[in-house]
């Protein structure tokens, strides 16, 4: 039997044995079952379930490199970080994050709740179900996590302190290069559904104002550390139940831009947003279940911007920030990297390596291709004029012009 003094890969026995001899979670002699559930691009994911009492928890292992490929060497710290992350988000938006128990840097693991009462979100979008609370659960997740690690409230040597915890050299270089730089060229990792190829190279290839443009914003994202984001804020991120929601997958996060947190959200709504319009059949259900995601997007943007302001003004502590003007200045600079990210994501989901079901499931080829154009269109304005869009009907707009175009 393992003694778990040396890291290695766990099975689901290994798994069963680490709860038994690592963990004071379950009763002694407990009859414990257990199953890899993972489907992301890079860990395990261990359920570990008592049999008799139903009770659960997650063990979540990182491997040396990344399920989805093993060019991908990706530092086992990450698993460090994601622990990091999860306290910090039990402390910041108490109850929009799964409760964290123990970390083994040997094994490169971490112990958290088991959230099976809760699905994943972007599963649950693919099967157009609705979450009434999430536009107000993750606003405030949000506005909390991005506002109260800024030097507008933390003490400045306190948040280089925790900026230093949150160097996260090789998940940050992943995201370089999957979102900034290989989607806006004929990258040849990128996997481009073939329809879409021509189209791609002549809107957004062949376009220098959109190279010069994503230049500029991998430089933000690499030199401008103002919270400590999330880092991979995706629907595949997040659990969530009616009256739930719960914040996982935190091993990106290091301090950059708090707009990207926003973006990823809106971009993967826009997604799910696309799924439903191109698959669902015509008639009323299609049309409550639409308008319940257009007005889901609507709401991610303003209530972000209100619950942002309110708590800045509650709570800003640094003198300058108090400046009449600045707090206005602080959140339009959050709200154009919004929808720089939010095109961004848009356009790395659809050409480069790692797609997402929402678009992938699409089983009909000519209607996943207009899929792919409105999210492609509506990415290049997200990036292009993103000084213009702010508020949540910017965003429908958006959608609707690149709809419009995407048919014409
Ligand atoms: C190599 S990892 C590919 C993608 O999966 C993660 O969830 C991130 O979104 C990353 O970009
Ligand atoms: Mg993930």
């Amino acid at each position: 039997m393992a003694d778990f003094s040396t890291y290695f890969t766990m099975s689901e026995a290994d798994a069963i044995e680490y709860a038994k001899g690592k963990l004071d979670l379950f009763p002694k002699g407990a009859r414990l079952s257990c199953r890899e559930i993972g489907d992301g691009n890079l860990n395990f994911v261990f359920r570990v379930v008592d049999e008799d009492s139903g009770q659960s928890i997650i063990i979540k292992q990182a491997g040396p490199v990344a399920r989805i490929s093993d060019e991908f060497k990706v530092s086992p710290d990450r698993n460090r970080i994601e622990y990091e992350i999860l306290k910090v988000h039990n402390e910041l938006a108490p109850g929009l994050a799964p409760r964290v128990y123990h970390y083994d840097p040997v094994m490169n693991c971490t112990v958290m709740d088991d959230l099976s009462d809760h699905v994943i979100m972007r599963k649950a979008m693919i099967e157009h179900r609705q979450f009434p609370l999430f536009a107000d659960h993750i606003t405030t997740f949000m506005a909390n996590t991005l506002l109260l690690t800024s030097d507008v409230v933390m003490n400045h040597k306190e948040k280089k302190v925790l900026q230093g915890k949150f160097i996260n050299p090789d998940l940050c270089e992943i995201t370089e290069d999957l979102v900034y730089t290989e989607p806006f060229y004929d990258c040849p990792r990128n996997d481009v559904f073939p329809p879409t190829r021509d189209f791609a190279r002549k809107l957004l290839w062949e376009d220098e104002k959109v190279l010069l443009e994503t230049a500029k914003l991998k430089f933000d994202f690499m030199t401008h550390g103002q919270s400590l984001i999330h880092g991979d804020l995706h629907t595949g991120s997040i659990f969530v139940r009616e009256d739930s929601t719960k914040v996982i997958d935190g091993e990106f996060a290091f301090y950059g831009p708090a707009g990207y947190d926003v973006g990823n959200v809106l971009a993967n709504l826009i997604f799910a947003y696309v799924n439903a319009r191109q698959t669902m059949e015509e008639g009323p259900e299609k049309e409550r279940h639409i308008g319940w995601v257009l007005k889901t997007i609507e709401e991610v943007a303003d209530l972000f911007q209100e619950k942002f302001m309110r708590l800045f003004h509650e709570r800003a502590t640094e003198r300058v920030a108090r400046y009449p003007g600045f707090d206005k200045w602080y959140l339009a600079g959050i709200m154009r990297d919004t929808s720089a990210v939010t095109g961004l994501e848009l356009a790395r989901r659809t050409l480069g390596i790692a797609h997402v079901k929402d678009i992938t499931s699409i089983a009909d080829e000519a209607k996943r291709a207009e899929a792919e154009r409105i999210c492609l269109i509506a990415a290049k304005t997200f990036i292009l004029e993103r000084d213009a869009i702010a508020k949540g009907k910017d965003y429908l707009q958006v959608i609707r012009d690149s709809e419009a175009r995407a048919s014409a």
